[in-house]
């Protein structure tokens, strides 16, 4: 099938929406097959730095958005093997690729609007549109779209991914394990003895220090581990392509340097540790789920030998 020639590497069956990043945000399709209407919005388009892509039916149309993701699709109604509602249809279907298609159309009678709205169009468009209209629409909604992919996989309160994020890049690892045996390694990171935080300085000074931790490990990680925020005061890290020496080196350098890390509350300073169970993925151990336990069994360890510390 054309849809599974997509290259997103994020998991194809737990994704909700494609993350912002494996989109080409200033990439807009075209589908339509009027010729003057399709080099009107390529030259306005291309003349504000979006790259246009046209598709002139139905069939490339659909092959378009599933291999090149596109940040906006302009659908035109009436196509030559078919129209624009039946490509809605199909991507309705495929709910993970819910995607920013507007019905741009002089069709523009009650009825289509409601049916465009209703197969999930982002909006209706009467055709022919103004250059001006055009530019400030794509601003607007491109906008609205980046927000929101934001929005679902960051953790609000400390701006590192959410569980979400964490289990699409989990999916996409194990299939590069199995694929070509690259490894990687996971690590549980908690902190210690947090309900005391809360309990000695209140609840918002924890929310600093859990902000003020996440800061830290964003900053002393490498660029390619996925650090995300698993719940309440518990963080999971992967590690693409790395063994699990040297994850261990590197929650090590993190870890000291939480030690060292001054938190205040009403001018009084304080320190928090964390503890870590760490386990490098292995073809006994590759689902999520089992390797989270066995990096908890790890982490239990840790903390019930004296906490402050990393367990492999
Ligand atoms: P341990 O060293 O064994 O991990 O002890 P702990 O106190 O860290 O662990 P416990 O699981 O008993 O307590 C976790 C606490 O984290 C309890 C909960 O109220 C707090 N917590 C969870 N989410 C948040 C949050 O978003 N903000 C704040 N301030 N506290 C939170
Ligand atoms: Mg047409
Ligand atoms: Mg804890
Ligand atoms: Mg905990």
């Amino acid at each position: 099938h054309f849809y599974q020639t997509n290259a997103n590497p994020l998991n194809e069956d737990t994704q909700l929406a494609i993350p912002n990043h494996t989109l080409n945000q200033e990439l807009i399709l075209v589908i339509d097959d009027d010729i003057i209407f399709i080099s009107y919005m390529k030259r306005v388009l291309e003349k504000n730095g979006y790259t246009v892509i046209i598709a002139y039916n139905e069939k490339r149309g659909l092959e378009l958005i599933y291999e090149l993701k596109p940040a906006i699709v302009f659908l035109d109604i009436m196509l030559p093997d078919g129209n624009g509602f039946s490509i809605l249809q199909t991507l309705k279907k495929v709910k993970k690729d819910r995607m920013f298609v507007t019905i741009i159309s002089a069709n523009d009678c009650k009825a289509n609007h409601v049916k465009a709205y209703e197969l999930g169009a982002l909006d209706f468009i009467p055709k022919p549109i103004d250059e001006k209209i055009l530019i400030s629409y794509v601003t607007n909604r491109l906008a609205f779209k980046k927000e929101l992919e934001h929005s679902i996989i960051i953790d609000e309160l400390t701006q590192v991914y959410n569980r979400k994020f964490l289990e699409s890049q989990f999916e996409y690892l194990i299939q590069q394990y199995n694929r070509n045996q690259t490894p990687f390694s996971v690590v549980i990171l908690d902190l210690d003895y947090f309900k005391k935080v809360n309990d000695t300085y209140g609840h918002l000074v924890g929310d600093e220090v859990l902000k003020g931790f996440s800061a830290l490990v964003m900053e002393l990680k490498r660029e390619q581990d996925i650090f995300c925020r698993y719940g309440g005061e518990e963080f999971v890290m992967l590690l693409p392509q790395t063994s699990v020496q040297d994850a261990y080196s590197l929650i090590e350098k993190i870890r000291q340097a939480m030690v060292k890390k001054d938190f205040t509350a009403n001018g009084v300073k304080f320190n928090v540790t964390f503890s870590a169970g760490l386990i490098e993925a292995n073809a006994c151990l590759l689902h999520p789920k089992k390797m989270l336990e066995k990096a908890d069994q790890a982490l239990y360890e840790a903390k019930q030998s004296g906490r402050d510390r990393s367990v492999i």
